[in-house]
């Protein structure tokens, strides 16, 4: 069947693209394809557990596999077709893992979006994604996903279908039935059927959020064949096999928990998927013994938290099958690094990616030194690192400048965003990621800070021009700032530095209030507010961010 294709996604220069394909590290194959290979020689053992539910629900290689192929065929009944876009607002649970897969049998799109966006953020994914339907919880922690579903369909034209996991109302349609397994005449000619759907592995398998450093998110288009790549990588780094199981408490949208090497690694050796919907220790913990879970992914303070509950209750919890614990996403402090091994009883691996592309790890046989203080080197040999100065000329090992990128699974621009990829896509489709990195002589490189203005919240990243327009549409500020303040826990948490207007009065409770009425992810929520009558600027006339950054570390220490 023709392979639709839509304006707006970036390839890779075609003797590039040859020089992966011939090198084999594009393997021409799509994920569903890979996937369903393994599977093949796995039907009965398990491949995924949902241990949020009571009992846990299991489904083994076969089950997730069938069920996955009738969603696909389920979701062509829909009308969805290949290359048509699918927002996915879904907790960890085993319907997140189906629907992820049915979507790459099919060539639908999932676009996946955070369990903690809200109005503001879904509303502009589904309208540049073109999302044709969308895949939400009902209520989940209190707010009503499906509600927000229909008022987004209600708004944007392309959004004819709501499907959702529980009660569905006003004509959406029932997450649970699509991802049912195949009945009787279903049954039959099922997997020839999805075969022959056999969508492009040069086509995109999904598209994942960039941190984003200007405005809204950025869609960032992910093919089969490179995110096959990264998993491929990645699983190699942690010598993940068909004996691991794997724990995911991260959401698992995010680029780490989904494929470095994450819920699809494991599933692409033929391991064991665990599911949480959330990284609370005691639970996971409990998950650990009871699973026999042998890796997981945390960010620092998911980490933290872990390292001070398996403290304050040493003998809780058999951990002796955890084997290697990754941890990224934001900087790792080298005094907490070096308290995971000895208190978990596991290697730590430092991870620094994006969901950009390039991945860098640590390796589980680094000296400990490299593990605790580093934050590792690429996972591919073919990943091209540069470290820059701010003429553009390559640093030597051990100093400090912004990085640059290109490899077989770093896309080479975002997804109809061409103002955003004049500044992140430099010169030769180097992505510059804003990270300030030095590469040692080791090779591994060391996270130094950011060039990029954006704030890290224990791993969720806010952008912090996004922050200052939704400050500035209150109508009562001169001036916005918003900065990242030091926070023992977090790492980062935002605060906003205001220069009210004559006459208005501007208060946090105000500010947040207004976030909310937004309807903006409740991460992205100012804790801080700092009103003054004047912003420091710097010689070029910019607010200077860095002389607001440490006013605040002065009066954070101080208080
Ligand atoms: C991961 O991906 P994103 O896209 O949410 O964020 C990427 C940015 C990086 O540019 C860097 O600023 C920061 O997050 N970052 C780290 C870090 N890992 C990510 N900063 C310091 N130390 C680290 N270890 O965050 C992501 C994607 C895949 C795997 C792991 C993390």
């Amino acid at each position: 069947m023709p392979h639709h294709t839509r304006d707006g996604v970036v390839p890779w220069p075609p003797e590039v693209a040859a020089r992966y394909r011939a090198a084999g590290y594009w393997l021409d194959r799509t994920l569903g394809d890979l996937l369903w290979e393994t599977a093949d020689a796995r039907r009965d053992e398990v491949a995924v557990v949902d241990a949020a539910q009571q009992p846990a629900t299991r489904l083994t290689y076969g089950e997730l596999t069938a069920r996955a192929d009738a969603a696909a065929l389920r979701l062509g009944d829909l009308g969805l077709e290949p290359d048509d876009r699918l927002l996915v607002q879904l907790p960890n649970g085993w319907e997140f893992v189906v629907l992820t897969l049915a979507c790459f049998r099919s060539g639908v799109i999932p676009v996946m979006a955070l369990p903690a966006h809200r109005r503001h953020e879904l509303e502009h994914l589904a309208s540049v994604s073109e999302a044709r339907a969308i895949a939400v919880p009902g209520v989940l922690r209190g707010f009503d996903h499906q509600g927000l579903a229909h008022e987004l369909a209600v708004d944007l034209p392309d959004l004819a279908h709501v499907l959702v996991l529980g009660e569905p109302t006003g004509g959406a349609h029932d997450l649970a039935a699509l991802l049912a397994p195949p009945a009787g005449a279903d049954a039959a000619d099922l997997r020839a059927r999805v075969d022959a759907l056999d969508p492009d592995p040069a086509s995109p398998a999904c598209f994942l959020i960039s941190g984003g450093t200007t405005g809204l998110p950025k869609l960032i288009t992910r093919t089969h064949d490179d995110y096959a790549c990264n998993v491929r990588a990645t699983a190699a780094t942690c010598a993940l096999g068909p004996d691991d199981v794997y724990l995911g408490t991260l959401p698992a949208s995010h680029n780490f928990p989904l494929a470095c090497p994450g819920v699809l690694g494991t599933l692409l050796v033929g391991g064991r998927v665990v599911m949480l919907p959330s990284p609370e220790p005691e639970r996971a913990m409990r998950t650990i013994e009871a699973e026999g879970v042998t890796v997981s992914a945390a960010v620092p303070a998911v980490a933290q938290a872990w390292v001070d509950h398996r403290q304050a209750h040493p003998g809780a919890h058999d951990l002796s099958t955890l084997r290697v614990l990754q941890v990224g996403g934001s900087r790792l402090p080298d005094a907490y690094a070096a308290r995971i091994a000895p208190v978990l009883g596991c290697t730590l691996q430092q991870v620094f990616g994006m969901a950009e592309g390039l991945i860098n790890t640590t390796r589980l046989d680094d000296p400990e030194e490299a593990i605790c203080r580093t934050q590792g080197r690429p996972v591919h040999e073919a990943d091209e690192v540069r470290i820059l100065d701010p003429l553009g000329a390559d640093l030597p090992d051990g100093e400090p400048g912004s990085i640059v990128t290109r490899g077989p699974y770093t896309p080479r621009g975002y997804y109809r965003a061409p103002a955003a990829d004049a500044r992140a896509f430099v010169d030769d489709g180097w992505y510059a990621s804003g990270d300030v990195v030095l590469r040692r002589s080791d090779g591994n490189l060391v996270v130094q800070g950011r060039d990029k203005d954006m704030i890290n919240r224990g791993g969720e990243k806010i952008s912090a021009e996004e922050v200052e327009t939704l400050v500035y549409a209150m109508d009562a500020a001169e001036m916005v700032a918003a900065v990242s303040m030091p926070d023992e826990r977090l790492g980062e948490r935002l605060c906003v530095y205001v220069v009210p207007k004559a006459g208005h009065e501007v208060t946090l409770e105000a500010v947040r209030a207004h976030f909310d009425a937004s309807g903006v992810a409740a991460y992205k929520w100012p804790e801080r507010l700092e009103l003054v009558t004047a912003l420091p600027m710097t010689k070029v006339g910019k607010i200077d961010k860095k002389a607001l950054r440490e006013r605040l570390t002065l009066t954070t220490a101080g208080s």
